[in-house]
């Protein structure tokens, strides 16, 4: 069965990246189940939906994030949500990989001060590829 992975990325955080995010997804799905396909959609509603609908989006996100077995988090914009699956993950030992752009943003020392997480910073998108053949390569 192909791996299962859980792409995150910034939605109500800023949508300044997603077309990086639905690049980054496409190239998983060539090999892997992505199960976060929306993250990288372009016509996401980025209005609150109340509580009820909001924890429906927590119930399912949290319920994949516990079926994934890696993390694969484009971190460039900042995001509470993408911040929060990290540690979600983290508790879970799930592997997490983080990303980032390193001549836009310096990430959180929460995340770089954290010896769990594998962070790969770059400076051009086209690092981002060979890394994650490595990283989903492995079994
Ligand atoms: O705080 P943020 O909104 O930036 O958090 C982004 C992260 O939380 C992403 O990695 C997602 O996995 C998760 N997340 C946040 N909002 C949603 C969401 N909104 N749907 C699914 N996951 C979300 C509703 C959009 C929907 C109508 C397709």
């Amino acid at each position: 069965m192909a791996k299962k992975v859980y792409f995150a990325g910034s939605i109500r955080g800023g949508r300044v990246d997603a077309d990086l995010y639905r690049r980054i997804i496409e190239y998983i799905q060539r090999n892997y189940v992505v199960l976060t396909e929306h993250v990288g959609k372009s016509n996401l509603s980025l209005t609150e939906q109340g509580r009820e609908r909001d924890a429906r989006i927590y119930d399912q996100d949290t319920a994949w994030l516990r079926e994934s077995e890696v993390l694969i988090g484009e971190c460039t914009c900042p995001s509470l949500g993408v911040g929060y699956e990290l540690a979600y993950a983290e508790a879970r030992d799930i592997p997490c990989h983080i990303f980032y752009d390193r001549s836009k943003t310096q990430l959180s020392a929460m995340l770089t001060g954290d010896p769990y997480f594998h962070i790969h910073p770059y400076t051009t998108e086209d690092e981002i590829y060979p890394i994650l053949d490595e990283i989903l390569g492995r079994s």
